[in-house]
């Protein structure tokens, strides 16, 4: 590294003779002692760690560019020609400043300030800024891409931070998922978005399958520099040219050029059904409670109806997760009478023992007869401390389908199972891994013992298993649920009690259509439904509509679009006594 040494009167006369001008007017005494300290180049305030080896110093930086303006400050860059040609060390920084409207992009400036770590992320305050006139080109841009930053594990510790404060490109990048309510949104510099992979989360443990996490995604904030910034949905292609910064813990790009390329359609329903078939579908309806005012109770309504009528087509049973009653899902089912007389559903749902949770239920169209509808598991006991093992009970309805002749029984069985909060909390992390488990014992073995009892039943398990399509690494849900354990293995392992297995038909959806929650950006698939043997043969086939998860949490309150209505996807299977599919065959399109 080099560090330029200049007096104060070969600064004074450089001043002089460039004609600088000074923003403030003033500059206080104890930055003009600073002003007897040495001159720095950006890459030696930045260092080549985490943080700068110069914090609460007062520095001086001399002929950086200006790279973009925000509303706090502004961004400077060593030109290219005066590079370290260092890759660990950043060529930028944020200078936290009052800038209008002296500073524009395109000057060069000398800048003298104090150097903040502010959280994490390196600035320049209470600076004092000299312009040496504008209209100079920007240093180019670094790219991210596919690669860069790593999409593999060990991260390095400075794999962003050595560009914190630089200008960047991202010629290529994905939307990993929806706008938050800042307008910020998880993306990678690829045109694959990421996944939720198989396994506990990196360094995981010994001899289990780990998730590298995708440390690859980072931020977008379209409003980062001014403006509200551009709603994005989830699974959107993007380039950007943008500064980078650090904020809460999260490498951030602020985009000084955004272009939307390629936009999914939200929302996207699923396939008309055929005639002769009958459709069975799951929806979450996120936390669905008459009492609740934001948004608007009206609003949710009317966006679940759309979502209901128009995004899954209007199925015969719906199995529902997060209702907080029969009165709010009555609400629901009348909308939607309100808003097409032609869809009467009736609304089913039984109160958990803990009555303040989020329960499931039905809307049973007038399509289907109710035969009974029963809670089951309420006071089954987690092994591990006593408590209730399910707080949110699964349902069972018997119906029978009156559009066949004569009318075709079946049976749903809607479920809510643990969610994955807390699975890795040093403290809690084994109670939850083990009440996943146990739940999910529970049920397979009520299933086997059902399917012993009535072979020939037709059984769909549908709803919010909180669980991917394979092992998490802790606990194989659905591998337990289905009887067909993913091969990975778990830290508590598969108690296999079911055969025959069960059908989980989010596995016969393409694989890049296999989620319906997003996480911190990773797709994943939560909801699944699963058919017996005796039910297999009559599936034609399984689709997940689109608009929710993807959605920017702008939608949530718009009351014109189904998009929004909800934070899961819902996922529709198609059933029909004309199929007959072979046992595996790949289901109709
Ligand atoms: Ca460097
Ligand atoms: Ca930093
Ligand atoms: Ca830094
Ligand atoms: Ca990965």
């Amino acid at each position: 590294m080099t560090r330029r040494k200049l007096s104060a009167a070969q600064r004074c006369s450089g001043a002089a003779a460039l004609g600088l001008s000074a923003v403030a007017a003033v500059v206080p005494a104890a930055i003009a002692t600073s002003l007897l300290q040495e001159t720095l180049e950006i890459y030696e305030i930045q260092g080549p760690g985490l943080s700068s080896p110069y914090q609460g110093v007062v520095v001086r930086s001399d002929g950086n560019l200006v790279t973009a303006v925000g509303r706090d400050g502004f961004f400077i860059q060593t030109p290219d020609a005066r590079d370290d040609g260092d890759p660990d060390t950043s060529n930028g920084l944020y200078v936290v400043a009052d800038v209008s409207p002296e500073v524009a992009v395109g000057q060069l400036v000398d800048v003298i300030g104090t150097v903040v770590e502010f959280f994490g992320w390196t600035q320049l305050r209470e600076p004092q800024v000299f312009v040496r006139g504008g209209g100079n080109p920007l240093p180019a841009p670094i790219d991210l891409d596919r690669r860069t930053p790593s999409p593999n594990q060990p991260w390095p510790a400075i794999e962003l931070e050595r560009f914190e404060g630089m200008r960047l490109r991202v010629a290529s990048g994905t939307v990993a998922g929806p706008s938050d309510g800042f307008g910020d949104a998880p993306v990678v510099a690829g045109a694959q978005r990421p996944f939720r992979e198989p396994g506990i989360l990196y360094p995981g443990i010994a001899g289990l399958p780990v998730f590298d996490g995708n440390p690859e995604t980072f931020w977008l904030a379209p409003g980062g520099l001014g403006g509200q910034g551009t709603p994005l949905a989830g699974g959107s292609a993007f380039t950007a040219v943008g500064v980078l910064v650090e904020e809460f813990d999260e490498y951030r790009l602020w985009p000084t050029e955004l272009e939307v390329g390629t936009v999914p359609t939200l929302p996207r329903p699923v396939r008309s059904r055929r005639g002769g078939e009958l459709t069975v579908a799951t929806q979450n309806l996120e936390r669905l409670d008459r009492a609740a005012t934001e948004p608007p109770y009206a609003t949710r309504l009317g966006k679940l109806s759309r979502q209901i009528r128009g995004v899954l087509r209007a199925p015969d049973v719906v199995a529902v997760q997060e209702v907080k009653d029969l009165a709010t899902l009555a609400d629901l089912a009348s909308r939607i009478r309100a808003d097409d007389p032609s869809l009467v559903y009736t609304a089913r749902h039984e109160e958990a023992p803990r009555t303040d949770e989020f329960d499931v239920g039905f809307l049973v169209r007038d399509t289907v007869d109710i035969l009974s509808v029963s809670q089951i598991g309420a006071n089954v006991i987690f092994s591990l401390d006593g408590s209730l093992l399910n707080d949110r009970p699964p349902l069972v309805l018997e119906a029978s389908w009156r559009g066949h002749d004569p009318p075709l029984p079946l049976t749903v069985v809607v479920v809510h199972q643990r969610s994955l909060l807390g699975i890795d909390d040093p403290e809690d992390g084994e109670r939850v891994r083990r009440k996943r488990h146990e739940q999910a014992v529970w049920l397979a073995g009520w299933i086997q013992q059902r399917q012993g009892e009535r072979p020939d039943e037709r059984l769909i398990v549908i709803g919010d298993f909180n669980a991917f399509e394979f092992t998490d690494g802790y606990v194989d849900v659905m591998g337990q649920v289905t009887g067909r354990p993913d091969q990975g293995g778990a830290l508590i392992p598969v108690v296999d009690v079911l055969e025959p297995p069960l059908t989980d038909w989010v596995g016969w959806l393409p694989a890049a259509e296999r989620y319906s929650y997003i996480f911190g950006g990773d797709a994943e698939a939560l909801d699944h439904v699963l058919t017996t043997r005796a039910a297999d043969p009559w599936v034609a086939t399984v689709a997940v509509s689109r608009g929710n998860a993807d959605a920017p949490q702008s939608l949530v309150t718009d009351p014109s679009t189904a998009a929004g209505s909800s934070d899961h996807d819902g996922l529709v299977l198609y059933l029909g006594p004309h199929v007959r599919r072979p046992d595996g065959r790949r289901p109709l399109p």
